[in-house]
């Protein structure tokens, strides 16, 4: 069934943020993971193609045109495909809840683990307004958190259609490495608190390429971080456990400096919290693909 026998099979594929149509994109280091791990259901978690840069210049090389074409020839070998649009490809927002060809289209949607936990699978962008505006929000209460997250959606589709772009994390984040950093905890605990809204047992999301697997107020939050800088996944084994994979880490290829492509890092490594401790680590059990 695989397309390669010594494949790793994985019963959930989670990815987001590969933005192909950029210069950005790890393409090739993605195909190398995409013949290296096979899985019955892949969910694609946002901003997999960048609508928003494909407008201002048209960047599609034989490479990102090799990652299509390997998710659907997984999607002909039977795996299910969800795709959760992001805000880089909310074009896609446009046709929720249809079916092409077996790819499923769904704004969020619930995942159902092996071990019977649910999973809310989400992109988060919807939360980047109550996110910078957390504060007063919370002053004004429930009815502005949700008209936050209504007005967060539609503002984004009046810039759309007026040809403007959106809102950008990653230059707002720099003006303020402590904003970034602030700003990164801040999105976890908002994604973990919708997913105990919604009662599921956690959340896999993406937007700030930043992967996670970490337990908040009882929450799993799971983000499947980017294929721009960090070269991760998560993948969900036939048990129901869930794991972060780094793939750029164990790729034979190191990926080119990033410096001059964009989108950039979100916040500078040496500005992120100190590493949690040994035990820690390991009960989140990251590992490279074998
Ligand atoms: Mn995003």
């Amino acid at each position: 069934m695989a397309d390669n026998a010594d494949a790793l099979r994985v019963r959930s594929l989670f990815l987001s943020d590969i933005h192909l149509g950029t210069k950005g994109c790890q393409a090739e280091l993605l195909l190398d993971f995409l013949r290296e791990v096979d899985a019955d259901e892949i969910y694609l978690v946002g901003d997999i193609v960048d609508g928003w840069k494909l407008k201002s210049g048209w960047y599609w090389p034989q490479a990102h045109n090799d990652v299509v074409q390997k998710l659907l020839r997984k999607v002909r070998k039977g795996s299910r495909l969800v795709y959760v649009p992001g805000n880089h490809d909310e074009f896609l927002r446009d046709f929720l809840d249809l079916n092409f060809g077996g790819i499923e289209v769904h704004d969020q949607i619930l995942h159902e683990s092996a071990d019977g936990k649910h999973y809310l699978v989400i992109h988060g962008d919807q939360f980047d307004l109550v996110v910078r505006h957390a504060k007063w929000l919370a002053l004004l209460g429930d009815g502005a958190y949700t008209a936050a997250l209504f007005v967060n959606t539609h503002l984004n589709w009046v810039r759309r259609r007026l040809g403007l772009t959106y809102w950008s994390l990653s230059a707002w984040a720099k003006l303020k490495v402590k904003n970034a950093v602030n700003f990164i905890s801040r999105f976890e605990e908002l994604l973990a608190a919708e997913a105990k809204r919604v009662g599921a047992d956690g959340v896999i999301c993406g937007h700030i390429h930043h992967a996670a697997n970490r337990e908040i107020d009882g929450l799993r939050y799971l983000n499947t971080g980017d294929w721009v800088e960090s070269c991760t996944a998560i993948v969900e084994h036939y048990d129901g456990h869930m794991e972060v994979i780094r793939f750029a880490e164990r790729a034979s290829r190191v990926p080119e400096p990033r410096s001059a492509l964009l989108p950039e890092p979100l916040v500078p490594a040496d500005a992120l919290p100190a590493p949690r401790p040994a035990a820690e680590r390991a009960a989140s059990s990251t590992r490279a693909v074998a």
